[in-house]
């Protein structure tokens, strides 16, 4: 896509926006709070943001097919693609529906718009709730502690109730014609009126201000195709070989089965072990989420062709776990291959054995249900296992933002949030 730098510099809409403006201003930030003045939910306007009379605001109900169906359809032919429009995001249903359907989720907050005379749906953007450690950074408090100013620092340490946004999807044919603001102001209105004044939210482009930006790596599991797609090229060191694609299936070969005895899928009665285990291992980030019994068992629990949970459990005691989950990318214009087959890592905590032999099994397990790469974001201990299991960075960044929330610039490996 083609920009006008001058114009992207001058962010008509992000400056007039509760975020930091630039890198600088960033840099003066030290403790951890929100921007805007306090407000109440009697200050926000009860009406919908004014949008084009040939346009009306639609609130889906996605426990019905049919809203799903015209989410899905949207997303499928208008979601990100990559820089060179070779792949496109394409969530399943399913997908959508465990995404969009936490426990606790406002159906408000869910907010489309159609064209008036026929609906057709023309943009979507979705808020869900959650809960988050955004206090500020562990390092800073301790220093602010030497100097007196502890108190200060840990002002908002607690876990805060804020919304999460994702989705946001504008149709092709509606580019550029400043309706994402508008969805954005209007969401924003209606996380507002239930007194939630705080989101969180990713993305690949560079917008004001983020305060971490990690790297996306992937694991190749199906060299062939990933090569066919143009996902992948062959490596320089492969070329020299007299069957470069021999070698490579050999160096990227995984063994058929995991390697951990006592590694079975996760159930029901595994979710208290797993909440324990997850929130020990979280408790070192500084942003991280805080899950509850049933959101637990929601972003977690196996749901067939979504999400894919695992446990360690030996002598009775579950010691180790780790989750991926699944979207496929659309390969555009490929005459042989229309669909990617990607596993994303969710999250994982290991007790009982070096994160390097969990993800071993966690890349077995993707492998032998058709993923053919795996993708993971440099949160959390990611780069502890990046090289050894054989993952390559790739040439994305996802960039993480707070509305209404100031926060200085930490590294990704201090970021515990992934995003669906
Ligand atoms: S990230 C995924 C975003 N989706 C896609 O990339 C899908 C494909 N692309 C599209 O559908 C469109 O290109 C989008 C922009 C919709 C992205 N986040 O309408 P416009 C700013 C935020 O003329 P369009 C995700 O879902 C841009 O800088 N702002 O542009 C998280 C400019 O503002 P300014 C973005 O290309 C979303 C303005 O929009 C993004 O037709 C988090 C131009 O508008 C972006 N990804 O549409 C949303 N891209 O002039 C924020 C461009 O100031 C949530 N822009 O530079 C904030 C919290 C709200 C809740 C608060 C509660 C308290």
């Amino acid at each position: 896509m083609s920009r006008d730098p001058a114009r992207d510099s001058a962010h008509a809409f992000w400056s007039t926006q509760p975020v930091l403006q630039t890198e600088g201003e960033m840099q003066s930030v030290i403790f951890a709070g929100p921007m805007d003045a306090p407000k109440t939910v009697d200050d926000i306007p009860t009406e919908p943001h004014p949008i084009a009379s040939t346009f009306e605001w639609w609130t889906p109900n996605l426990e019905s097919d049919e809203d799903i169906t015209a989410i899905y359809e949207l997303l499928r032919d208008n979601y990100v693609e990559d820089d060179d429009s070779m792949f496109r995001f394409n969530y399943t249903k399913e997908f959508l529906q465990w995404a969009l359907r936490p426990p606790g989720y406002i159906r408000d907050w869910h907010v489309a718009v159609r064209r008036r005379k026929d609906k057709m749906l023309l943009a979507f953007i979705a808020g869900i709730p959650m809960t988050l450690h955004m206090g500020t950074p562990k390092a800073i408090q301790e220093k602010a502690r030497e100097e007196g100013k502890g108190e200060e620092a840990a002002k908002y340490d607690g876990p805060r109730r804020i919304c999460e946004i994702n989705f946001l999807c504008i149709h092709k044919q509606l580019r550029e014609k400043r309706l994402a603001p508008i969805l954005i102001q209007e969401v924003t209105r209606r996380v507002n009126r239930t007194g939630v004044w705080q989101a969180v939210y990713t993305a690949g482009v560079a917008l004001p201000t983020p305060y971490t930006s990690g790297r996306y790596f992937h694991r190749s599991f199906n060299q062939e195709k990933l090569v066919d797609v143009r996902f992948s090229s062959i490596p320089q060191a492969f070329k020299r070989f007299q069957n470069p694609m021999a070698m490579l299936k050999r160096y990227y070969q995984l063994p058929d089965t995991p390697r951990s005895s006592g590694l079975r899928e996760m159930t029901r009665d595994d979710v208290p072990a797993v909440q324990k285990i997850l929130s020990n291992y979280l408790a070192k980030f500084d942003v991280r989420p805080e899950f509850d019994k049933a959101e637990i068992e929601h972003y977690l629990l196996p749901r067939e062709h979504v999400v894919f949970s695992y446990v360690v459990e030996n002598d009775g005691k579950v010691t180790d776990f780790f989750s991926f989950f699944r979207i496929p990318s659309t390969v555009i214009g490929n005459e042989k291959y229309s669909t990617l087959e990607v596993a994303y890592i969710h999250y994982y905590a290991a007790t009982s054995m070096p994160l390097q032999q969990l993800i071993l099994d966690l890349l077995i397990t993707a492998h032998s249900r058709g993923i053919d790469v795996c993708n993971a974001v440099d949160i959390l201990d990611s780069r502890t296992f990046f090289e050894e299991m054989k993952f390559g960075p790739g040439d994305g960044y996802l960039r993480y933002y707070f509305y209404n929330w100031a926060y200085p610039q930490i590294d990704s490996s201090q970021v515990a949030l992934v995003m669906l």
